[in-house]
């Protein structure tokens, strides 16, 4: 970086300073991950100078052929990796990708059926807040209070009864694995289309650790920086009948000219995910999880549904006084970097919560497995009984910086 040193220091300073902080904190955030040092290259490439409106052979500018080469090698790749007929490689984000899927298919006004967002579903499934709440009339399903999981009976009678013309299933804060036969089969049965959000698990499903919902929708979307480890993004899958108004949707109507720096890294990543080490990976993600659900569990930290089959924990505060924004600042200081977030039933404010959600996609990058997971998983514990004991917390941040030191992010 002695270019950007010279020329800006003080955006110099802030990424050493992000840096430093990625090193030496306990990554959980379930929705973060490392890429490898190829991805972040790709993404520094000269291909962020050029416009490319348009699809490979298809083009608004001159000058496209090598930008055409790096998008067809995401597109078969993504494809391939997901056993798809179609992929758009362009969203820049997921939430654009879910956009470009309601747009395909629905005229403001129309019925949405999504996951209620504080049951794990996400903002732009029929959040107020977004556009998808703006636009369209939502009708919701969620976890029943018992066991934390979809009741998939309950979705049916709901949907029976609103009627939507699109049913989106996924989710971002739902720890069970999901059943995208059942939601496909009720998507059939009320004449809607079937949207899966993949956002979350895409890396387990391409590493063949959770069932794919390919077969069973019209559309698949994901962004491709969660478990997927790739460059912040999103892309849309689908069957070959939708290809053409998935493409018209995401250019012209949603976006202009494609990020090529990006879908070139893209492109690298999804060659990555191709490779066997990564359904190894995927399978280390979710051990880890399971042994940090498990030691939380003994522990007496309550979970939502009781564990996980998923990158991700829930942690329900909801019998505590802790609250989610108080025990996410806690464990920062102590050096484990969490999120706040909103449980089934949830009371409080979205700026406040009682959850806590937890992952583990991104120090399984960094090579910690279950022993450590069960270290980390005490020292969560510990922090939550106590939240308030700064000598416990300073103890356990030289603790976590140290077990941080031990896995450097790039090796050497
Ligand atoms: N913000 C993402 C997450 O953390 O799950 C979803 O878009």
């Amino acid at each position: 970086m002695q270019h950007l040193r010279r020329a800006d220091e003080k955006v110099f300073r802030a990424v050493e300073d992000e840096t430093g902080r990625q090193l030496g904190q306990l990554e959980m955030i379930a929705s973060e991950n490392f890429v490898s040092p190829a991805v972040r290259e790709a993404l520094g490439t000269v291909f962020t100078h050029k416009y490319a409106e348009g699809l490979p052979g298809r083009r608004y500018y001159g000058g496209c052929e090598f930008a055409d080469q790096v998008e067809e090698l995401a597109r078969s790749r993504a494809t391939r990796l997901f056993g798809a007929d179609h992929a758009n490689v362009q969203p820049h984000s997921g939430a654009q990708a879910n956009m470009a899927a309601y747009f395909a298919f629905l005229e403001p006004g129309d019925t949405i059926l999504g996951m209620n967002l504080s049951h794990g579903g996400h903002l732009t499934h029929g959040s107020p807040v977004n556009f998808s709440g703006r636009l369209f009339r939502v009708e919701a399903y969620g976890v029943r209070e018992e066991d934390g999981r979809i009741d998939y009976d309950s979705v049916l009678e709901v949907a029976r009864r609103c009627r939507p013309r699109l049913i989106m299933s996924g989710a971002s804060a739902y720890p069970r694995a999901l059943d995208f036969e059942a939601f496909g089969r009720i998507a059939a049965e009320v004449d809607a289309v079937h949207v899966v959000d993949l956002a979350h698990i895409a890396g387990l499903v391409a590493g063949g650790h959770h069932p794919s919902p390919v077969p069973h929708a019209d559309v698949v979307t994901t962004t491709t920086h969660k478990t997927l480890r790739g460059p912040r993004g999103g892309l849309v899958l689908c069957r070959g009948e939708h290809a053409r108004v998935i493409d018209r949707m995401v250019f012209p109507f949603i976006q202009g000219g494609p990020l090529m720096h990006v879908i070139a890294s893209k492109a690298v990543a999804l060659g990555e995910a191709l490779a066997p080490a990564f359904g190894d990976y995927g399978a280390r993600v979710i051990e880890n999880a399971r042994v940090l659900a498990r030691t939380l569990r003994h522990r007496g930290v309550r979970l939502v549904s009781g564990g996980t089959d998923t990158h991700l924990i829930l942690v329900d505060l909801r019998e505590r006084e802790l609250t989610g924004k108080d025990a996410e600042h806690a464990l920062e200081r102590a050096g484990i970097t969490v999120n706040k977030n909103t449980v089934p039933g949830e009371r409080r404010s979205p700026f406040v919560t009682s959850g806590l959600r937890i992952g583990t996609p991104a120090l399984t990058t960094r090579g910690m497995g279950t022993e450590e997971m069960a270290t980390i998983g005490g020292w969560i514990a510990d922090i939550l009984e106590q939240p308030g004991n700064e000598d416990r917390i300073a103890r356990i941040r030289g603790r976590a910086n140290e077990l941080s030191s031990a896995y450097p992010l790039y090796a050497p």
